[in-house]
């Protein structure tokens, strides 16, 4: 064996979806903050996402966390995210992934019945608390970063759609929610590439016309997800497809989507604080929402999310790139 990067780390899965939580061999991102060692790391070091995130040793939904020392008093961890489409400001399922290895390896001080954990994301500081028994982390509930709507039933044309009716709001990352009626398609994984294709139609006119802007991180001034959701969802309890750019489905039920979609229901006076939220992914997983408290954001109004999931350890391994690999920074099909 000859290798010219090593890499490790622990795989997991949340609710369905994998979040690779790179332990090792990334040595310190530059930054003052998380949000700048993910600006950096976007623009000087993208070649290790691409060859973690990328086929062969990943694949076309793949997902991870890199480790890094904390740039904040207040945190225990930093976190950079990395996924195929790019490096997230923030990440539920990615968080509860890392939170679940952080007790599993023993890498925080783990106390029973919960072990706090504060986790310094690009987006801010996001708080998990997990639930262990025996040593093993039983679930994660997350205190997200602040989520606000930032419009509601406004409408885009789409080439090849038209008018698309849809409400848009920040969850750690901008969501645009749609009634998958209204682009006349059933919620049906048989329908996945027509509802991919609708999706990226409806992202890309979003941004090409009036792309959101988040205030106070850098960076983060677009729209690449859309939230279809479907017939029959309500308040309490929300099923939904969550198409991703470039070009595939969150396997989990988002929990920066579920932050998005709650802080939405609360501007439109449909859900209330402290109560529960039921999210369900186009797999069938769920995580619980609610809301906690108000804020604001810039001044526009705003919600702290909660949101809660399960995550499993599924291996641990090294990522090596041999010198003659033809594919160093992977593919795409
Ligand atoms: O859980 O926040 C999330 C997420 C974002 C993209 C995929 N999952």
């Amino acid at each position: 064996m000859r290798s010219k990067r090593m890499f490790t780390a622990v795989d997991s899965h949340t609710e369905g979806m994998p979040t690779r939580v790179v332990t090792g061999g990334v040595g310190v991102i530059p930054g003052a903050t998380m949000n700048e060692k993910r600006l950096y790391f976007m623009e000087h070091l993208d070649d290790i996402r691409q060859l973690l995130m990328n086929e062969p040793r990943g694949h076309a939904a793949m997902s991870g966390a890199i480790l890094q020392a904390p740039t904040r008093p207040d945190a225990d961890w930093g976190v950079v995210y990395i996924e195929v489409s790019g490096c997230l400001p923030m990440c539920g399922h990615g968080t509860i992934g890392v939170a679940t290895v952080l007790v599993e390896t023993g890498m925080v001080e783990v106390t029973e019945p919960v072990t706090t954990i504060r986790l310094d994301t690009p987006a801010g500081l996001v708080i998990a608390r997990v639930a262990v028994s025996d040593g093993h982390a039983d679930s994660v509930t997350i205190e997200n970063v602040p989520a606000y709507s930032v419009r509601l039933d406004d409408t885009v044309e789409v080439p090849g759609y038209g008018p698309v009716r849809y409400s848009l709001a920040f969850g750690g990352n901008f969501y645009a929610m749609v009634d998958l009626d209204d682009v006349g398609l059933p919620f049906d994984r048989s329908n996945q590439q027509e509802i991919l294709t609708a999706g990226l139609a409806i992202m890309d006119a979003i941004n090409s016309t009036n792309p959101p802007r988040h205030p106070e991180i850098d960076g983060v001034n677009h729209c690449h997800h859309v939230e279809f959701i479907a017939s029959g969802s309500t308040a309490e309890h929300s099923r939904h497809a969550m198409a991703i750019y470039p070009g595939w489905f969150d396997r989990s039920p988002c929990g920066t989507g579920t932050s998005a979609r709650m802080a939405e229901l609360w501007a439109r006076g449909e859900l209330a604080l402290d109560t529960d939220f039921i999210n369900e992914s186009f797999i069938g997983s769920r995580f619980v929402g609610r809301l906690i408290g108000e804020t604001t954001v810039d001044g526009i109004p705003a919600v702290i999310p909660t949101v809660t999931g399960r995550a499993w350890v599924t291996g641990i391994g090294s990522y090596l790139l041999d010198p003659s690999d033809p594919f160093p920074t992977g593919f795409q099909l």
